[in-house]
């Protein structure tokens, strides 16, 4: 169909919980399927402010909190313009954690128990503590109450091939809505 956008398909959820290993495999599902389809993540660690993320979370260098979130912010700001350019020629974007993770992990943090602080978790990124985990869960709970954004809850815990499945299908339905909502209510 001729001017045709594409979806944005975003996945959120806790560290190790399969986004990545599932992101891949939508990707090329949906090309398999005939679709256009490319895969971005948050953080990109490759560009300038991904560097500095990236060290930030290997615990290789300390950031004031503000200033971390707001380079986490304009960690996908300066993709903004090729997300854009990319759905309104009509390819579908798999987006590896977005400003969901931004609002979830940084209020985590906020609330954090201080007995977690305490422990330290040795060799983790920074983030990657249980107790953290579980306010970040929170956040995201709160984020998916607001209904206008089409949250799917899927459950993580079944086979890489299941939940694999049910996105898919989940992702088919995604794209063949997504030429009903106008491109320019996504950013305001
Ligand atoms: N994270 C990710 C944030 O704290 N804020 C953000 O805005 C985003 C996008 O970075 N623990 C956190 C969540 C993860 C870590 O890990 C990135 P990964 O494995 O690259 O997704
Ligand atoms: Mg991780």
């Amino acid at each position: 169909m001729a001017g045709r956008r594409g979806a944005l398909i975003v996945l959120e959820g806790m560290d190790r919980s399969g986004k990545t290993t599932q992101s891949r495999r939508l990707v090329a599902a949906l090309r398999t399927a005939g679709h256009r389809a490319e895969l971005l993540r948050f953080p990109e660690r490759s560009t300038e402010i991904g560097k500095l993320l990236s060290s930030y979370l290997e615990k290789k260098s300390d950031m004031e909190d503000h200033s971390v979130h707001l380079l986490f912010s304009a960690n996908r700001w300066e993709r903004v313009p090729f997300i854009k350019e990319k759905l309104s020629q009509g390819v579908n974007l798999v987006v590896d954690r977005y400003a969901f993770s931004g609002v979830a992990f940084t209020s985590a943090k906020e609330l954090q128990l201080a007995e977690a602080a305490a422990r330290g978790e040795f060799g983790l990124e920074r983030y990657e503590s249980r107790a953290f985990q579980e306010q970040a869960l929170e956040g995201f709970q709160q984020l998916m109450s607001d209904t206008s954004l089409n949250w799917k809850t899927v459950d993580a815990s079944r086979s890489i091939e299941d939940v694999h499945e049910e996105i898919r299908v989940l992702s088919e339905e995604a794209i063949a809505c997504a030429a009903w909502r106008p491109l320019g209510e996504l950013w305001k």
